[in-house]
């Protein structure tokens, strides 16, 4: 019999930042490695960041769980994120995007990714 190899996911960055004013998107990288040779879906969810920068979830942009499905074979997908263009002026704001907890799957490194929302109200 031949051993059955583990399935993994990691997350990453793909589009980092962008502008407010443009809604984004921003974008994220599922990677799907070790055993990929059957079908299968994970659940990516948005995450306050706890920086002292931290974008706002309902103001700066709305919560996001996303589905993401990978066919057999499939080793990543990509997820965009969409921000709310408000009038006031900020700082350059993060956030992160990470697996939903619970779900019977492994987890690699990085677990997490950081976003960022461009200001464009500044004066
Ligand atoms: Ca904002
Ligand atoms: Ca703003």
């Amino acid at each position: 019999m031949r051993p059955i190899a583990e399935t993994f996911y990691t997350i990453e960055p793909f589009i980092p930042s962008a502008r407010e004013g443009t809604l984004g998107p921003v974008s994220v990288t599922v990677y799907k490695s070790g055993n990929i040779s059957a079908a299968s879906s994970v659940e990516i969810t948005t995450v306050m960041s706890s920086k002292i920068n931290a974008a706002t979830i309902s103001t700066d942009l709305q919560a996001q769980t996303s589905n993401v499905s990978f066919a057999a074979g499939q080793a990543s997908a990509v997820v965009n994120f969409h921000f709310i263009n408000d009038a006031e002026p900020e700082q350059f704001e993060m956030f992160l995007v990470g697996f939903v907890p619970g779900q019977n799957i492994n987890i690699g490194t990085p677990s997490q990714a950081e976003l960022g929302i461009i200001d464009d109200d500044c004066k």
